[in-house]
């Protein structure tokens, strides 16, 4: 018999759920766990603000379609983190927050980072919330948590830790760790077979379908095999958002683009009539009730885990309640057997749309002086990093223009703002994609708004030997608001959303990064190699204009 901490217990519990990595900040509420996770080798990528500590593991959740966990301190710890509570909450990325809080027994007392109630303040923000009161039942509620977190429709959970409870010593002999902590995802109920034939029909019949893919199909685990193989069977056009965003590799003849390149299809024989949205939540990506890229008149197969998504903005032909996955491969089981009516003209259709908006866009770029197009910068960027790159978008237009060009391979390399836009949350994203991928590179784009949010990140890259390159889109501005006031109020009416010209790199190199100002395009992509190469944490501080706005900012304002 050994007596251990609750700190312990929750360790070994998070071990056996293969927690392997925790990203947090300390307070001494949290010593228990610290230690137990020094004990046992689990790593914690300590960050400078809890919000990046929350934003690193909402990363690492999605660069791995796993768990997540944030560890932080009660009191501020524990409000810095929400913002990424909130993003998790409204992305549903799996993440398990673990916030200290005084011990019970000082309650009421005005003692230190107390006297406001967490569980209270997370519970709108995530699928459950709860403080542990006993020691005990530490694994039991760690297990529970882990489990409602991961299993569909996914989402951040909170556990509130008193730190009483965290120091008490319990029998390590009279407490069970949960054997099973994880559920397997394939258990996601099977749809129904009638629903199955109708889908087929319906897309079998259908002159212009397509397939959107969202976020709940990366995140369910459909593979790029089984995507590409029902697509291919089928003819059907895919599209996707930003999650979904290489689950049909870029350069796949049927991938027509992000679901913004759906608004290209404008014309009336070129309006798709059958949409299988498979994870799609619709909303801001699809630009909510308006049918610029979603036709009204389209008939739906809707494809969703989360009942409350289906028929939220569009009637639905066929709903289908049931886990991505498990939906495509039955829908590919019946494909298979299916003989589909020849697409290819069709296909070209959506393939000249896509080719035809990359002309007029570059015709619209094409400059050699100084100030760089913020058009030109993302191309050099997709065109100079190595392959396999994670992107992670921030600011707000700096990623509406790398939506225009990004190229992906593979899922999960394409990390961005999701409902809540919380501009800010870039450098805590990259954390955690690159300790979830250590041997992958990882690129973060971030606006020069942005950047200021959480610069002391780059002190937590340096400290933990994470090679992230950071390019900072410096136009003075805080452009999608300044853009904003300019179409909405009137030109000369720019209030709050200018910037200055500031030297964000040499903070980065203050803190031992490598680092470099680009002001002309012929600079860029060397540096971009040069970044890479270095095998250090980078900032490249790239001087671009402000001017243009991108298309699907000019899209969202005409909605
Ligand atoms: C945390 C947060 N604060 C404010 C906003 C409102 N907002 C939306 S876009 C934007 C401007 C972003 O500027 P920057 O990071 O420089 O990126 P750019 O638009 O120039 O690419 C602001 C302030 C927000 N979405 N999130």
């Amino acid at each position: 018999m050994t007596m251990i901490t609750g700190g312990e217990l929750l360790v070994r519990t998070l071990i056996r759920a293969n927690v392997t990595n925790i990203f947090g900040l300390h307070g001494a509420h949290l010593e228990t766990i610290f230690q137990s996770c020094r004990d046992h080798k689990i790593p914690i990528t300590d960050t400078r603000h809890e919000v990046a500590a929350g934003h690193a593991a909402e990363g690492y959740a999605r660069a791995t379609r796993g768990l997540g966990v944030a560890m932080v301190t009660a009191g501020p710890g524990f409000t810095n983190v929400i913002t990424s509570m909130a993003n998790a909450y409204l992305d549903r990325t799996p993440v398990l927050y673990l916030s200290g809080s005084a011990g019970l027994r000082d309650a009421e007392t005005n003692t230190l980072q107390a006297g406001i109630d967490q569980v209270a303040i997370a519970t709108p923000i995530t699928k459950w919330a709860h403080r542990i009161t006993v020691a005990q039942e530490i694994p039991r509620l760690v297990a529970e948590a882990i489990r409602l977190a991961t299993s569909g429709p996914t989402g951040p959970v909170l556990l509130d830790l008193p730190s009483d409870v965290l120091v008490t010593l319990v029998d390590d002999t009279s407490v069970a760790i949960p054997e099973r902590v994880l559920l397997d995802p394939s258990s996601a109920p099977a749809p129904q077979s009638s629903a199955i034939d109708e889908a087929v029909k319906l897309l079998a019949g259908a002159s212009r379908p397509v397939l959107m893919a969202g976020a709940g199909a990366y995140m369910s685990g459909v593979s790029q095999q089984e995507l590409r193989e029902f697509v291919e069977a089928a003819g059907v056009p895919v599209f996707s958002d930003f999650q979904a965003h290489g689950l049909l590799p870029s350069n796949h003849p049927l991938y027509g683009g992000t679901f913004h390149k759906m608004a290209d299809l404008a014309a009336p024989d070129q309006r798709p009539d059958v949409i299988l949205a498979l994870g799609v939540r619709f909303g801001l990506f699809t630009l909510g009730m308006s049918d610029l890229l979603v036709p009204s008149a389209a008939k739906i197969i809707h494809v969703e885990i989360d009942p409350k998504e289906i028929g939220r903005l569009r009637q639905v032909a066929v709903p289908i309640v049931a886990d991505p996955r498990e939906t495509l491969r039955a829908l590919s089981a019946q494909a298979k057997s299916h003989r589909w009516p020849d697409r290819k003209k069709w296909q070209q259709t959506v393939r000249d749309a896509k080719t035809e908006h990359c002309k007029r866009l570059q015709k619209d770029t094409e400059r050699s002086a100084p100030p760089i197009h913020p058009l030109q910068a993302v191309s050099a960027i997709v065109e100079n990093i190595p392959g396999d790159t994670i992107i992670v978008g921030d600011g707000a237009e700096a990623y509406h223009w790398m939506n225009e060009v990004i190229r992906q391979n593979h899922p999960g390399g394409y990390i961005t703002h999701g409902f809540l836009g919380a501009v800010g949350f870039g450098l805590g994203l990259a954390l955690g994609a690159q300790v979830a991928h250590p041997k992958r590179p990882v690129l973060c784009l971030v606006g020069d708004g942005a950047i200021g949010f959480t610069i002391t990140e780059f002190d937590t890259m340096v400290r933990h030997g994470l090679p992230i390159v950071a390019l900072v889109m410096n136009n003075h501005s805080w452009a999608a608001s300044q853009h904003f006031q300019e179409v909405v109020s009137g030109p000369g009416k720019l209030i709050g959303t200018e910037l200055r010209d500031a030297n964000y790199h040499e903070v980065a190199a203050a803190f031992g990064c490598h680092a470099q100002r680009v002001a002309e395009i012929k600079d860029l992509g060397p540096a971009i190699r040069a970044a890479f190469a270095s095998g250090k944490p980078a900032c490249i501080n790239v001087s671009i204009d402000v001017a243009p706005i991108p298309p699907e900012v000019l899209l969202l304002m005409k909605r």
